[in-house]
């Protein structure tokens, strides 16, 4: 009996040393160990037919033999889910050195961007930026500019009428100028941002909808001074503070005096390049003296009132401050080119 013991000890353990993978181990502890075809099950089913002194110690003989087996078993099975479990962590190991993935995110656009700075300009010298609609009345879009009936620009050649209605796509932001004196009395401080229409046939510098920027002052005592101060400190916040500009006399229906402005190159300084067709100045936009016509539309006595008004078109102005060579790049809406701008 006790042999037969040895001999299954001996035969366990030269078993034990053949076994190389995790499944082996299985199959050799449902050989062993399994509760109903198990060697040891059987085992222990023979000593019903024993003597129960002879049960006593062959059952400790049993006993001794499977504790052997299950704590072999355990080894292991321990050895090779350590295995397994460095095995994984190799495979599955991340290298937190790889650069991240970028998400993709919207862009403003171009003009948006150059909007949101000249707003924060004129917000910071105590402007309030106006809004207002794109499709006006001759009242708002000539008659209280002081814009003559027969002024070209009122000709259906320049301005988008709607067919059978007072109504046209405005041709200048200074339509919410308009609102804005009526809306509140002076003294006031408006800026006026917005695309504009005009009809033009497109090519490289014109566009048929455009941005524009308006900046309007009304006051007591408001002086063409007032006005070259304000100019200058706009683009010395726009353009760094080394900006000159200079005034050129020039004609508006609503504003007098008037003066076009340039600034000094933003490139060069002043001294000529390819950004200001080497002259050393660029041209921004149009300035003056409120005309008192334009007060009177909107009940304002220009003997106690007067202001000042500069406005200046942001397509060019975008196009040069990122080098484009087009304007029309601005409305084709290539994301390849928008997502340049941020
Ligand atoms: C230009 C010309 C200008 C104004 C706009 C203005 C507005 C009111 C009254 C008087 Cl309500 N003037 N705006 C004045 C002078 C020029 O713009 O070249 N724009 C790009």
């Amino acid at each position: 009996m006790s042999d037969r013991i040895a001999q299954l000890r001996a035969d366990f353990e030269s078993e034990v040393a053949t076994i190389t993978t995790e499944s082996d181990s299985t199959a050799l502890r449902d050989r062993w160990l399994g509760r109903k075809n198990g060697i040891m099950t059987a085992e222990m089913k023979t000593l019903g037919a024993l003597a129960p002194e002879e049960r006593k110690v062959q059952g400790q003989k049993i006993n001794d033999l499977k504790a052997q087996v299950e704590a072999a078993l355990e080894t292991l099975q321990a050895r090779f889910s350590a295995e397994r479990e460095a095995a994984q962590l190799a495979t599955e190991s991340i290298d937190v050195t790889l650069p991240g993935r970028r998400i993709p995110a919207g862009h403003l656009h171009p003009i948006t961007l150059l909007r949101q700075r000249i707003e924060d300009i004129f917000v910071s010298m105590g402007y309030e930026i106006e809004d207002g609609p794109e499709i006006e009345t001759n009242f708002y879009n000539f008659d209280a500019l002081n814009i003559p009936a027969n002024h070209p620009a009122r000709s259906p050649q320049d301005t988008f009428y709607i067919a059978g209605a007072d109504l046209a796509l405005r041709s200048q932001t200074s339509t919410m100028q308009i609102h804005a004196m009526q809306k509140r009395r002076p003294p006031l401080r408006v800026a006026a941002p917005g695309r504009v229409f005009r009809r033009d046939t497109p090519d490289a510098t014109h566009n048929p909808m455009f941005y524009q920027v308006e900046g309007l002052l009304v006051d007591r005592n408001v002086t063409l001074g007032d006005l070259k101060g304000t100019v200058e400190e706009f683009v010395r916040r726009l353009f760094g503070p080394q900006t000159k500009i200079r005034f050129r006399p020039s004609y508006f229906p609503f504003t007098e005096p008037s003066a076009e402005v340039d600034y000094s190159c933003f490139k060069c300084g002043g001294t000529g390049c390819r950004i200001c067709k080497g002259s050393g100045w660029i041209e921004m936009g149009g300035s003056g003296l409120v005309h008192p016509n334009v007060l009177r539309a909107v009940d304002i006595d220009p003997q106690e009132f007067s202001g000042f008004a500069f406005g200046l078109g942001l397509d060019r102005l975008c196009a040069l401050m990122y080098g484009l060579d087009d304007i029309r790049l601005l409305y084709e809406n290539d994301a390849r080119f928008l997502e340049q701008f941020f």
